[in-house]
């Protein structure tokens, strides 16, 4: 996979990209980071990457031409690329954006800074423009470097098969159960008995009922989109968490179509 970033901030992604298991991948060569100064390509005298917006208002709105000159110096050969724009205004990245950009061989971040990029350059070279969250940050690096980290290490051969991505949160819907290593006993509290049988038959039950009751707790708005197996749903009704987690789901399907 090869990433390509546009920004005015290169220095960013210089010590992100130095440590554990994105520096193994790059040094493995199962990924490529490409860093691109914008600044580069702001051909005026004063090397001017922004202006102000017409129309007035506050802020600086990043020009066209820079940022579209570096990405055509960047998009050279035909390999199936995704032109990202990272930005407050743009769709919620989740676990599944993750797995659907990793199918690409080339993706290319676009960094926006100040109050935007100019909106011909958005129409005419930005194929998705994704956001991490809500809220508001500096600019579009820090979002970059997430959507990497989270793209890297879905791809083949970059986690050991100890930190498989099988079993993370959100790999099922789900949170991730509960997580215990030495020793048996710490500050007077021991590992729970099942994870210690040998049984793991038992110990996959229990880790699903955790993961279960976890996500309840903490995310049950997750719930509604996971598809249970009808042992996994056997395992549930056993464990009287059947009858909550359909109410929920029926909750929350209405609050969808009250809401649509
Ligand atoms: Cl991608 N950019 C900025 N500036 N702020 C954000 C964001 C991106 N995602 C959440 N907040």
């Amino acid at each position: 996979m090869i990433f390509d970033v546009l920004t005015i901030f290169p220095d960013f992604f210089v010590s992100p990209l130095q440590e554990g298991i994105i520096r193994r991948a790059l040094q493995d060569g199962k990924i490529e980071v490409g860093v691109h100064n914008i600044r580069d390509y702001a051909l005026d005298r004063h090397r001017m990457t922004d202006d102000r917006p017409f129309g007035g208002g506050e802020g600086m709105v990043m020009k066209p031409e820079p940022l579209a000159d570096c990405l055509k110096a960047v998009l050279v050969g035909d390999m199936p690329t995704r032109v990202i724009l990272l930005s407050p205004k743009g769709q919620l990245f989740t676990q599944a954006t993750a797995h659907r950009l990793a199918a690409y061989s080339r993706l290319v971040f676009v960094c926006g800074r100040y109050e935007g990029v100019d909106e011909r350059f958005r129409e005419k070279y930005v194929d998705e423009e994704v956001s991490i969250g809500d809220y508001v940050l500096t600019g579009g690096e820090l979002a970059a470097l997430v959507v990497m980290d989270a793209v890297s290490r879905l791809l083949p051969g970059v986690l050991g098969c100890e930190d498989s991505a099988a079993n993370d949160s959100f790999s099922c819907g789900m949170l991730k159960h509960t997580q215990y290593t030495r020793p048996r006993v710490f500050e007077g509290t021991a590992v729970p008995d099942v994870l210690l049988s040998g049984d793991h038959a038992a110990i996959t039950r229990h880790r699903f009922i955790e993961s279960v009751k976890i996500t309840l707790e903490r995310r049950p708005e997750l719930l509604a989109d996971v598809q249970f197996t009808a042992a996994e749903r056997k395992i549930l009704k056993k464990e009287a968490l059947l009858s909550r987690i359909d109410t929920l789901v029926k909750e929350h399907r209405t609050e969808h179509h009250s809401a649509g």
